[in-house]
């Protein structure tokens, strides 16, 4: 056996998250995850944080975009405030202990239990025959991602929390179809005031990278007069703001451009309508503007600045991906021993 893996259940506190290089990363990936993984960062604690590229090809990616946008995904976790000195950054592939383990909960995860996740019913929509398998399968991965590591914590938007659900219903299948109490069951973290923010042209829809329209979010990449724009242009309704939360109730889109200023500007949502109760969007529309220039644009030109050197990015990922896998490997091989692989372990 090996005695270098925790089998107990005071596993050491450890985080890890990912976000997927399909895309421009945008305001909701920012607010939701990124730089809720900024926050964790700490010398005390142990943090990862991966690019998933191979849940980015479960939908169609074109080769050299997928390159690019696992590039600039680094850039941006590097220029948000991930330091490759205290967090490990690496991109998925290049541990294959996620696929392999992810092979072993295939085999514990049920039908049933995928069958019922809300991102595969919007994904595949009403073609489920023509998705991919591994669409279907995407959740098996996520928890493989999170459980190599024996991670903890799981920072995350609002939007993950039924696959970590999905996560913590693996490990306990695990752990006691085996009699072991080897996979921790990892606490989701979904915390601060923008935990699901809202499309700019529907506030009854999450902001995302595939939707058609640029004007429905905010790409960390835009400059200062794009992102002052499509503040001004996003949807409201006619009335001025409220002195309470109480008073965004039933009003989608005012509630989640207070919710943004509130998580841009490191404030609680009550702070907020403390200050601007009674404004029009008129007035307050600029303040959101300016607080979302002054954070963002420093992070889309330090991106630029870090991409016109990807050879430095793909070391850091290398590097990252080596003291990953010094983690993965001795838990994929005492999982595999679990199992009844022989070979295993050794
Ligand atoms: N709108 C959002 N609000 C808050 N958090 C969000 N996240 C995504 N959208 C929002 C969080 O970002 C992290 C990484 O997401 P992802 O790229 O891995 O997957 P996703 O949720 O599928 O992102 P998109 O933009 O919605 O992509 P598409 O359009 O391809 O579906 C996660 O922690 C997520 O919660």
């Amino acid at each position: 056996m090996n005695e270098a893996v925790q089998t107990s259940s005071t596993f050491t506190p450890r985080v890890f998250s990912g976000i997927q290089p399909s895309g421009n990363l945008h305001l909701g990936n920012y607010l939701g995850a990124l730089k809720r993984f900024v926050d964790m960062q700490s010398d005390e604690l142990q943090t990862l944080y991966c690019m998933v590229d191979m849940h980015a090809i479960t939908v169609w990616q074109n080769p050299a975009d997928l390159q690019q946008a696992t590039r600039e995904l680094c850039a941006g976790f590097i220029a948000a405030g991930l330091d490759p000195a205290k967090s490990i950054l690496f991109n998925q592939s290049q541990v294959p202990e996620h696929a392999q383990l992810a092979w072993v909960f295939n085999c514990v995860a049920r039908m049933g239990w995928m069958q019922r996740m809300t991102q595969w019913k919007d994904k595949a929509g009403k073609n489920q025959q023509n998705a991919s398998l591994g669409l279907f399968a995407y959740p098996a991965l996520m928890a493989a991602d999170i459980l190599i590591y024996h991670a903890t914590q799981v920072p995350v938007g609002e939007d993950q929390k039924q696959h970590l659900e999905l996560t913590r219903d693996i490990a306990t299948k695990f752990n006691h179809d085996y009699g072991v109490d080897f996979f921790p069951i990892t606490e989701p973290v979904i915390e601060g005031a923008a935990t699901r923010v809202m499309s700019f042209r529907d506030g009854s829809k999450k902001m995302s990278k595939s939707d058609p329209s640029d004007a429905s979010r905010i790409n960390m990449t835009d400059d200062a007069d794009t992102i002052a724009k499509k503040i001004r242009k996003a949807k409201t309704d006619p009335d001025g703001l409220p002195s309470e939360a109480k008073g965004l109730e039933e009003r989608p889109e005012a509630r989640n451009l207070v919710n943004i200023y509130a998580a841009l500007a490191d404030k609680t949502v009550d702070q907020v309508l403390a200050d601007v109760g009674g404004k029009q969007f008129s007035e307050f529309k600029p303040m959101l503007a300016d607080v979302a220039v002054e954070k963002l644009a420093p992070i889309s030109t330090e991106m630029a600045r870090l991409m016109q050197d990807t050879s430095e990015i793909d070391r850091i990922l290398a590097h990252g991906a080596q003291q990953a896998r010094e983690i993965a490997s001795p838990i994929l091989a005492r999982t595999y021993e679990i199992v009844g692989m022989v070979g295993a372990g050794k």
